[in-house]
């Protein structure tokens, strides 16, 4: 009678450490959604002030604060996609996942693109900037277009 108490109460611990675990797995993607959908919404935004102030033809110097935010950033996507946070409130199609060495190697690209931006910003050299910001935008197109809904 005692031993079968005690087992119940250790499936009842049991279970409850699984619910626990699982609510918590459930806690995390949504948070990682959101993250990725916050670091998506601040790149789009650095890239629009970025694309302003060369339309603007200046002032350059401004172009620098974006362009390292963007290096810093864009280092994170990869990693902003864990298995299972294709569940949820998010347009990431579900290729990410089937194909993620792909999908990191898109990321890897776009990274490689931000980092020339950045370096073309700290030079100053209005003509690299222009050419990163190109690489830039197709690389931002193209992973939107193979894996992002709508
Ligand atoms: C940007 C930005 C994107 C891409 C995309 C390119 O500047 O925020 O998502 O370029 O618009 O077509």
């Amino acid at each position: 009678m005692k031993g079968r108490i005690v087992k119940l109460g250790a499936i009842a611990v049991a279970t409850a450490i699984g619910f626990a675990t699982l609510a918590s797995m459930v806690q995390a993607q949504g948070d990682v959604i959101k993250d990725r959908q916050e670091l998506m919404k601040s790149q789009g935004a650095a890239m629009k002030a970025i694309n302003g102030i060369l339309e603007a033809n200046g002032p350059l110097a401004d172009i620098a604060p974006h362009a390292a935010k963007l290096e810093e950033t864009s280092a994170k996507i990869a990693d902003l996609f864990p298995a299972g946070s294709d569940q949820g409130d998010t347009k990431a199609k579900p290729e990410i996942w089937t194909e993620m060495d792909k999908f990191r190697g898109a990321a890897s690209k776009m990274q490689d693109e931000m980092v020339k931006l950045n370096t073309a910003a700290k030079a100053g050299n209005l003509d690299a900037m222009k050419a990163a910001v190109g690489e830039v935008g197709k690389a931002c197109k193209g992973c939107h277009d193979t894996y992002r809904k709508e």
